[in-house]
C-alpha cells in the first residue's frame, strides 16, 4: 500500500507538490502527445491513499444508516457492506448508491489540485468547469448496467476541449476489469451516429450506437490505483464485465469541459443531459434533421 507521497500534510507536502509541478510529471510531453493522438492517457498517482480511505469510511458510515447490522457484518470492507445490503434488498444497495453521489469525499477527487493540473494540461486552458460527478458500483452479478460501445459526447453537447478523468477507487485487476477503448485513429475522430434505445433500462444503456464497431484492436489500459484515465469525449469506448466473484468495481466518472469550448458556449453553458425521459443531444440531432 506504501509508496504514495502524501501531498496533504507536512513539509513533505510542499516538496513533493513543487517537486511534480517543476518537472512536470503529472502530464509530461509524451503523455500530452498520447492524449492528443489516441484521445486518452492515464495520468499517474494523482490522488493520496488517505483520500481512498476517507471515502471508504465514509461510505461505511452511510451503509451504517441503511442497515447497521450489513456494516458490522462487513469488517470494514466496502463491497462486503455493499453485498450485505444487496443480500437484505437490492433497493437497499440502490440506496447507498445514490447516497454516495452527494459524498463530499467523492467532490475532493473532483477538485483535487494534480488532477485539475492534468486536466487543463491535457485540454490546455486553465479554464474549466466540471459538468458531471457519476459514480459506478459495478458488480459482478448485474451486467445489465454495463456500458456498451458508446462516445460521451452524447452526454453533452462539448467538443474538442472536453473529457472524462475515470478514476478507479480501488485497485483494479483482469477479473475486476474497467473500460476498453479505441484510440481516435479508429473512428477518424468522427462522433458515430447513435439512437435511443427502445427502452429505457439504465442510465448506460439509453444510448445505442447505430453503426458498425470499428476494426481494430481496442485498448484495455493500465489505470493503476491512485491514477486518473483522461479520455476525450469522442472516444469510444466501453466497459468491461466483472468477472470478480467477491468484489465490486467502484469508479469515478468526472467529465470537464474548457470554457473556451465553442460548443460549450454556444449552448449557453448548458451541457447536454441524459434522464429517464430526456436526452436532449439526440432530441437536437433530431429536431436538426426534420
Ligand atoms: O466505468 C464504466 O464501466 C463505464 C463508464 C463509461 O463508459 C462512462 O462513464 O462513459
Amino acid at each position: 500500500m506504501g509508496g504514495f507521497p502524501s501531498i496533504l500534510s507536512g513539509k513533505c507536502a510542499v516538496f513533493c507538490m513543487s517537486f511534480l509541478r517543476l518537472d512536470s510529471m503529472i502530464l509530461d510531453d509524451e503523455m500530452l502527445a498520447a492524449f492528443r493522438g489516441d484521445g486518452a492517457v492515464t495520468a499517474p498517482q494523482l490522488f493520496p491513499r488517505e483520500m481512498f480511505s476517507d471515502f471508504y469510511s465514509e461510505v461505511l458510515t452511510i451503509a451504517g444508516m441503511i442497515a447497521p447490522d450489513a456494516v458490522e457484518e462487513a469488517d470494514g470492507s466496502i463491497d462486503k457492506a455493499w453485498m450485505g445490503l444487496a443480500r437484505r434488498d437490492r433497493k437497499m444497495a440502490s440506496t447507498l448508491y445514490d447516497a454516495v453521489k452527494h459524498s463530499m469525499t467523492l467532490r475532493r477527487f473532483a477538485v483535487s489540485p494534480l488532477l485539475v493540473e492534468a486536466v487543463s494540461t491535457a485540454l490546455g486552458d486553465k479554464a474549466i468547469a466540471l459538468v458531471d460527478l457519476n459514480f459506478r458500483i459495478d458488480a459482478p452479478s448485474e451486467p445489465q448496467f454495463l456500458f456498451s460501445w458508446h462516445q460521451d459526447y452524447w452526454f453533452s453537447m462539448c467538443s474538442p476541449k472536453a473529457l472524462v478523468a475515470w478514476i478507479p477507487m480501488m485497485p483494479l485487476d483482469e477479473e475486476v476489469g474497467g473500460i476498453e477503448y479505441f484510440p481516435l485513429s479508429a473512428t477518424g475522430g468522427r462522433i458515430l451516429s447513435a439512437k435511443r434505445a427502445p427502452e429505457y433500462r439504465s442510465y448506460s444503456d439509453s444510448i445505442l450506437l447505430n453503426e458498425p464497431i470499428p476494426n481494430g484492436k481496442p485498448q484495455r489500459p493500465l489505470v493503476s490505483w491512485g491514477d486518473a484515465l483522461l479520455f476525450s469525449f469522442d472516444v469510444l469506448h466501453r466497459s468491461l464485465p466483472n468477472r470478480a466473484l467477491d468484489r465490486c468495481r467502484w469508479t469515478v466518472q468526472l467529465r470537464f469541459v474548457a470554457y473556451s469550448d465553442d460548443a460549450f458556449l454556444r449552448e449557453r453553458y448548458r451541457p447536454g443531459l441524459v434522464t429517464r425521459e430526456h436526452i436532449t443531444y439526440l432530441e437536437r440531432m433530431e429536431g436538426q434533421r426534420q
